[in-house]
């Protein structure tokens, strides 16, 4: 079958594809897969996240490249290359995890010697899925513990709050941990949102460690520039806003999505206004509502790709998280500078 070519002059693209389980494409860098009841795959690019989607036809996320594709597995990794970006998945089983903190950052030190073994170093972009996020009180919730290795490992490296990937941790009904992650030869720049306290920053009464992930990666390409914009809720300085109020909680969210554009644009000015590629959406389970989705599409535009998935967002009070993919082309600017 012949390869699908980007069409955003991105020389590799992420697009939602309705889901579907044929033989991979040589072109495909990996597709994820998102639902309960998932068959397992052999391909070292297919990955399973036990989160049922709500609100249309089930999608898969399928990054895709217009180079040669490489992919094998080690150390227990499945993984995809094409010279300038790596993909990589990890499975941890529940029994893996009785040490969560600890085997938390086990697995971050494996990703960083996988990344340093393939030749993609720059970590850009990481999702984190844990099962039972919010289990477990005060410092002994999962998340917070999970937070704790992650930081743990990564605070190994001098100057690590400066190269910090852009990420998303959620709550997923079924044990174990899955993480996958992009990463390329060269750095990404590190976004922060000026309403926002830095993650690496919180106040240790979001626990003992505070979160190791910047809010967005800007990385740019030879042929256009990625914004990955991560998980971002109703957070404003470093506490919850909208507590219990879904709708409110999606339009704080937005503002700070805005934010981060704004920060991105005056970061790269050259590159061009961003626009998005695609959106996933997380819902607390319990908290799903039929106006959330048109007024996500009426906020972040119509044609935007959506996935929306159920899942437990990391802080208890938060209902809701949006991530997304944003692109920007000089092409993109100058066609519309032209009209
Ligand atoms: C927040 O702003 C919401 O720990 O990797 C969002 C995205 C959140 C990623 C992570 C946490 C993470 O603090 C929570």
């Amino acid at each position: 079958m012949a390869p699908t070519l980007p069409s955003d002059g991105c020389s590799y693209q992420l697009s939602h594809e309705p889901d579907a389980h044929e033989t991979l494409d040589h072109d495909v860098l990996a597709r994820i897969h998102f639902g309960t009841h998932l068959s397992t795959a052999q391909d070292p690019r297919e990955v399973n996240i036990a989160l049922p989607q709500t609100g249309g036809a089930p999608v898969a996320e399928v990054w895709r490249s217009r180079r040669p594709v490489e992919h094998g597995w080690s150390d227990g990794f499945g993984y995809a290359h094409d010279g300038e970006v790596l993909f990589g998945h990890l499975r941890l089983e529940e029994g893996e995890l009785t040490d969560l903190v600890r085997a938390t950052a086990h697995a971050y030190l494996r990703i960083d010697l996988l990344l340093r073994r393939l030749g993609y170093p720059c970590w850009l972009r990481m999702w984190n899925f844990l099962g039972h996020i919010n289990h477990g009180e005060g410092d002994a919730e999962r998340y917070r513990q999970f937070s704790q290795g992650r930081h743990d490992a990564l605070a190994r490296q001098p100057g690590f709050e400066g190269r910090l990937p852009a990420a998303t941790a959620i709550g997923t009904q079924e044990g174990g941990m899955t993480v996958y992650f992009l990463a390329a030869r060269d750095p990404g720049a590190q976004i922060e949102n000026p309403r926002q306290v830095s993650a690496f920053r919180y106040p240790p009464t979001y626990g003992p460690k505070s979160p190791s992930f910047s809010r967005a990666c800007l990385k740019r390409w030879a042929d256009c520039s990625h914004l990955f914009v991560s998980g971002t809720a109703s957070v404003v300085g470093h506490r919850t806003l909208h507590p219990g109020d879904l709708l409110a909680q999606l339009d704080e969210t937005h503002r700070n999505v805005e934010a981060l554009l704004g920060e991105a644009s005056a970061f790269e000015p050259a590159a061009g206004p961003f626009r998005a590629a695609a959106l996933k959406v997380y819902i607390r389970p319990g908290h799903e509502d039929p106006a959330l989705l048109p007024r996500v599409r009426q906020l972040f535009g119509d044609q935007v790709p959506l996935l929306c998935l159920v899942g437990d967002i990391c802080r208890r009070d938060l209902l809701l998280e949006i991530e997304g993919l944003f692109t920007a082309t000089a092409h993109g600017a100058s066609a519309q500078a032209a009209a």
